[in-house]
């Protein structure tokens, strides 16, 4: 038997099983993500099979149809293998925990407690698995004899037929953080996705490696423009180079962030997981699967655009950045970004792989601004009873000083670094906990307290610390963060000129300024944060940490920023967009 799957036969399984993955959970129970992968699946199709009165099958099929071209046919072939195993098994009584537990996936260890994410209630699966039309069962005995030799209890997602492949394609992107497509190996790229042109400044010309965001313009970009900041030539009358007459006193600077999935902006979106939104929710899935789920384009440090209107089906809110404050200060600094966000980042994987993507030739390129900003996973990934797996505070001191002392040998000389402390993860369960989760919002039978107690039974939460309804965990795990944050404080001020090419400063998570802001503003906590997850900050979020952030750079540290550039104007005026970002 051959199925040929292509990247993605069930989306949203992928959406859980990565954004699981991404928090390096090493020790799953009871299955883990694959059952958590398979539960999700089952009850969306169960409320679309509600919503529409219709089988099962017929609902399998319907979430097939939204998908984009190549990948609904993959969906089909899927579900033609999976679509008679389950309306084999469904009985009256069954729920998406049920039906999983049936088909293998999830099941309960000894000595473990057993895992539901529904309420124990019959939703009455059978009478509607009944009403499947013959053309979408097909090979439905063949299916069944494969299932029985095959599936057995603790099968994981990523051993089905055909999906070996992906997972193994998703491993290798997702654990590269270079661009995908370099041809001068420069690190900026021509292409959008796999690291390219959404997470670092497009490369203008990918066929030489002395042109990209960030470089002193060669000859004073008289021909060519070696910064892709748009701005070349000279000036038809005075016969000055552009680049001279507009920058070159102007102190040019760029930015990046070393940071997790909060700086590159994780974001599943909503209607991926409300079956009553499911219909136009998949279009750019291609093009999230190829950036990680992270948005660093829309991002509070990088991002550098507003969302498109394709865009704005799956992700909402204004885009406001540091970059784009940047630019705003200096034309000049067009382009010049490089998110190094990596979902699951904490400070030992940041030290060991993740800085290395970090370029700058600190002979031929401009300065840099650095914000070193792990707000979590240092703390998150505690094992649920010893916190044994949460870093020290010497284990931070040894990781920053690595990466520090890293950065004094890349960056040129005047950049400014500055360290960022952890957030205070306490205000997650505040905000959340008792609302609905959007896969419960049709009967309302699920809340975050229960996501959270679901994801710590199955031994697969991003974050055991603070998504946690026990509140002791939570208060130890935000006690960790102080004492890591404490750390990271100290050594920017032991340190503050003892590097050769940098300044390095300390500045407190802005994320509670950020959401007082809000509050007085009237909104509520709620708001700020990612409705899938339940984790990460959302788009509205990003926009607001932002301005919060810039503001203190503002006041505290004009010097990190550089001066407004007076040419400003004119170089609008002469350059336009300055070639934009695509
Ligand atoms: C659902 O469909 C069945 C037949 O397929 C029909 O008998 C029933 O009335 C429908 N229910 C609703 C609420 O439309
Ligand atoms: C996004 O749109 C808003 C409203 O039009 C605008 O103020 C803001 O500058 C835009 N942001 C970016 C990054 O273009
Ligand atoms: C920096 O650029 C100079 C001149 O192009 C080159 O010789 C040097 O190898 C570059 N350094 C790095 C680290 O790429
Ligand atoms: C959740 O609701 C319960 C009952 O209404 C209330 O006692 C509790 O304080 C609420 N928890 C939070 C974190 O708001
Ligand atoms: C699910 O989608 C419906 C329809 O758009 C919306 O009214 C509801 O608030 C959503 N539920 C959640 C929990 O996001
Ligand atoms: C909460 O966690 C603490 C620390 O792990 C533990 O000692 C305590 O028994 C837990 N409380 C409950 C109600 O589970
Ligand atoms: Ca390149
Ligand atoms: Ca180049
Ligand atoms: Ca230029």
């Amino acid at each position: 038997m051959e199925y040929h799957l292509q990247k993605s036969t069930v989306t949203i399984a992928f959406a859980i099983f990565l954004f699981v993955q991404s928090s390096l959970v090493s020790a799953d129970a009871n299955g883990g993500a694959s059952c958590a992968t398979c539960t999700v699946i089952v009850a969306l199709a169960e409320q679309t099979s509600v919503i529409h009165n219709e089988s099962i099958i017929h609902a399998l099929d319907r979430i097939c149809g939204y998908l984009p071209g190549t990948y609904q046919k993959a969906c089909k072939e899927f579900l033609d293998f999976f679509g008679p195993i389950l309306i084999d098994i469904l009985t009256e009584d069954d729920t998406a925990d049920t039906v999983c537990h049936k088909l293998g996936f999830c099941f309960t260890q000894s000595g473990k407690q057993e895992c539901r994410l529904f309420p124990k209630k019959a939703y009455g699966f059978k009478s509607r698995k009944l009403r499947s039309t013959r053309d979408l069962v097909v090979n439905m005995e063949k299916n069944k004899a494969y299932f029985k030799n095959t599936m057995k209890i603790g099968i994981k997602f990523c051993d089905l037929p055909g999906i070996k492949e992906i997972c193994d394609w998703i491993n290798a992107v997702f654990d590269n953080h270079d661009p995908g497509v370099d041809l001068d190996s420069d690190r900026f790229s021509p292409y959008e996705t796999l690291r390219g042109y959404s997470w670092r400044g497009k490369d203008c010309d990918d066929a030489n490696s002395e042109v990209h965001p960030g470089a002193k313009p060669i000859d004073s970009d008289m021909v060519i423009d070696s910064n892709c900041n748009g701005i070349k030539g000279k000036d038809p009358v005075t016969g000055d180079a552009y680049e001279d007459l507009l920058c070159s006193n102007t102190e040019p600077r760029g930015i990046a962030l070393l940071g997790d999935s909060i700086g590159a902006h994780f974001h599943l979106p909503r209607e991926w997981f409300n079956s009553s939104e499911l219909s136009l929710a998949f279009e750019l899935l291609p093009f999230i699967l190829e950036n990680e789920f992270d948005w660093p384009e829309l991002s509070s440090t990088t991002g550098f655009m507003n969302a498109t209107d394709s865009m704005q089906h799956v992700i909402h809110g204004p885009t406001d950045s540091l970059y784009y404050r940047l630019w705003q200060r200096n034309h000049c600094n067009f382009r010049d970004f490089q998110n190094m966000g990596v979902n699951g980042a904490r400070s030992g994987s940041m030290a060991e792989t993740i800085e290395n993507s970090l370029f700058r030739n600190s002979s031929t390129d401009y300065p840099l601004i650095v914000f070193y900003a792990l707000v979590g996973n240092d703390v998150c990934n505690g094992h649920p009873d010893t916190f044994a797996d949460m870093t020290t505070p010497k284990e931070m001191r040894k990781n920053v000083m690595a990466t520090l002392d890293f950065l004094d040998g890349r960056l040129p000389a005047n950049s400014h670094v500055m360290l960022v402390g952890l957030a205070d993860g306490r205000l997650l369960y505040e905000g959340l906990s008792n609302r609905t989760h959007p896969v419960g919002s049709l009967r309302n039978d699920v809340t975050y307290a229960e996501f959270y107690d679901y994801f710590n039974c199955l031994q697969i939460s991003p974050c055991t610390g603070w998504m946690n309804t026990n509140s002791t965990v939570r208060e130890m795990t935000t006690l960790r963060a102080e004492e890591l944050s404490a750390v990271l404080k100290d050594v920017a001020d032991k340190n503050k000129n003892t590097y050769k090419n940098f300044e390095l400063y300390y500045s407190d998570n802005p994320i509670s300024q950020a959401l007082d802001q809000w509050k007085k503003q009237g909104g509520e906590l709620w708001q700020l944060l990612e409705p899938v997850d339940g984790f990460h900050t959302n788009q509205q979020a990003n926009a607001l940490l932002a301005d919060v952030t810039w503001k203190n750079l503002e006041q505290l540290y004009p010097s990190f920023i550089g001066n407004v550039n007076p040419n400003n104007d004119k170089i609008t005026q002469i350059f336009g967009n300055q070639g934009g970002y695509l």
